[in-house]
């Protein structure tokens, strides 16, 4: 017998959550903000409740530890959102957390099994993508981490002191104790709805590159500057970006994307000339090779629009997360319990999407699962998933995190 989830407790504790920045079906709460704080703190008395040691770490992690010894799975997501987000981008892997954690208190045969359970820092990136997985594995250093800034130009470490972290200790994966990671998602795409199917087994996460490209020009007057006099960084912006499009379009492989997602110019009136510019562009593809490729494309571009003058274009990486394959025995794991609960019903599939998932799989053995998105909508208010995906894909996580710890623990 599967350890039992209780839907209405699952569902209501997603509603709960879903309040703190709520925004018509959606949520806007990104990391730090006084919402997110607040969300927070509320996870970990809920965690405390399930009886776990509940504590907010030195960069904002929510962690959960279970009190028994052994060989522990570890199971998150995060709470932070985009700055328009869905009401289930990163949640829903974090109450299934709480939810399995629950169930498997409650199941006699399984309440000593150690399940460890977090929300990890800005996976969303509003300061530096995947910031909090990236502490609790030591990938990236902490002073790496405190000097990541906003778009408004406010370090973490700043942000730290703001929310009263900054004398808190990070918390730490622990190798000899953490030996498995799990992170059930929404799968933010139309696969599964297309495919009809109510569970994905993910096989790998796609590589990110995210660069800043600006532009300096020379600010001016739109009626009486001539054409030819102007040095105009909105145009060198429009001129470049448009052959990025094509030299990208030329390179990409079938699953590759790509996509400028933020345009500025400064300072944006209509009767003058924009003297700064910026923009972002943003390439995915599950090959790291392509990706360089990509990359040097790039590069490529922008150095001879520097020598073609007049505006000055320099480039800035503002985000590298790497592609990373998912572990086949977790994902056998999750086969076998989506088999059970949904059988035929699910399918092994890639992550278009990034997720913590890809920074814990440099250090444990590690896997994820899909519920399906309605309509294949995400980072987007209207993003929603049917309740009864929702528990159902719960239940498997369940199920699946149950024979992993007996496995794990097994004398
Ligand atoms: O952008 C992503 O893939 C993730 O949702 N942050
Ligand atoms: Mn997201
Ligand atoms: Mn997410």
């Amino acid at each position: 017998m599967a350890p039992q989830i209780d839907p209405e407790r699952l569902l209501s504790d997603l509603k709960t959550l879903r309040s703190f920045g709520a925004c018509g079906n959606g949520v806007v709460r990104q990391s730090f903000c006084d919402v997110d704080m607040a969300a927070r703190r509320w996870l970990a008395g809920r965690m405390a409740e399930a009886g776990l040691e509940a504590r907010i770490d030195g960069v904002g992690n929510v962690i959960g530890r279970s009190p028994n010894d052994g060989r522990a799975l570890l199971m998150g997501s995060h709470t932070d959102t985009q700055p328009r987000g869905g009401w289930l981008d990163g949640a829903l892997g974090v109450i299934y957390a709480l939810e399995v954690a629950r169930a498997l208190a409650e199941d006699r045969a399984r309440a000593h099994l150690p399940l460890d359970i977090a929300s990890w820092m800005d996976e969303e990136g509003s300061y530096l993508g995947c910031l909090g997985s990236a502490s609790f594995t030591e990938s990236m250093g902490d002073e790496e981490i405190r000097r990541a800034a906003n778009s408004d130009g406010r370090s973490v470490a700043d942000a730290l002191i703001a929310v009263g972290l900054a004398d808190q200790a990070p918390a730490r994966l622990e190798p000899e104790r953490h030996r498995a990671y799990l992170e059930a998602h929404i799968e933010q795409g139309p696969v599964l709805e297309a495919e009809g199917k109510l569970i994905g087994v993910v096989t790998s996460i796609v590589g990110v590159r995210t660069l800043t490209l600006t532009f300096s020009g020379q600010q001016n007057h739109a009626g009486t500057t001539p054409m030819a006099l102007r040095r105009d960084a909105g145009d060198a912006l429009i001129v470049l970006a448009a052959r990025l499009r094509e030299a990208l379009g030329a390179l990409a492989a079938e699953r590759t994307v790509f996509t400028i997602g933020r345009i500025v110019f400064d300072p944006g009136a209509d009767s003058i000339i924009p003297g700064r510019a910026e923009m972002s562009l943003q390439f995915r593809d599950g090959d790291e090779v392509l990706l360089d490729r990509m990359a040097a494309a790039v590069d490529r571009l922008m150095e001879e629009a520097n020598r073609a003058g007049p505006v000055r274009i320099e480039l800035a990486e503002s985000s590298h997360l790497e592609s990373a394959p998912m572990d086949p025995g977790l994902q056998d794991h999750l086969a076998a319990a989506a088999e059970r609960h949904a059988p035929g019903q699910w399918m092994r599939m890639p992550s278009g999407a990034a997720h913590d998932a890809q920074i814990f799989a440099r250090r444990v053995p590690s896997a994820m699962l899909f519920v399906p998105s309605i309509g294949g909508i995400s980072h987007d208010f209207a993003e929603d998933t049917s309740e009864a995906d929702i528990a159902l894909g719960c239940q498997v996580l369940a199920s699946a995190a149950a024979s992993v710890l007996e496995e794990l623990n097994r004398p």
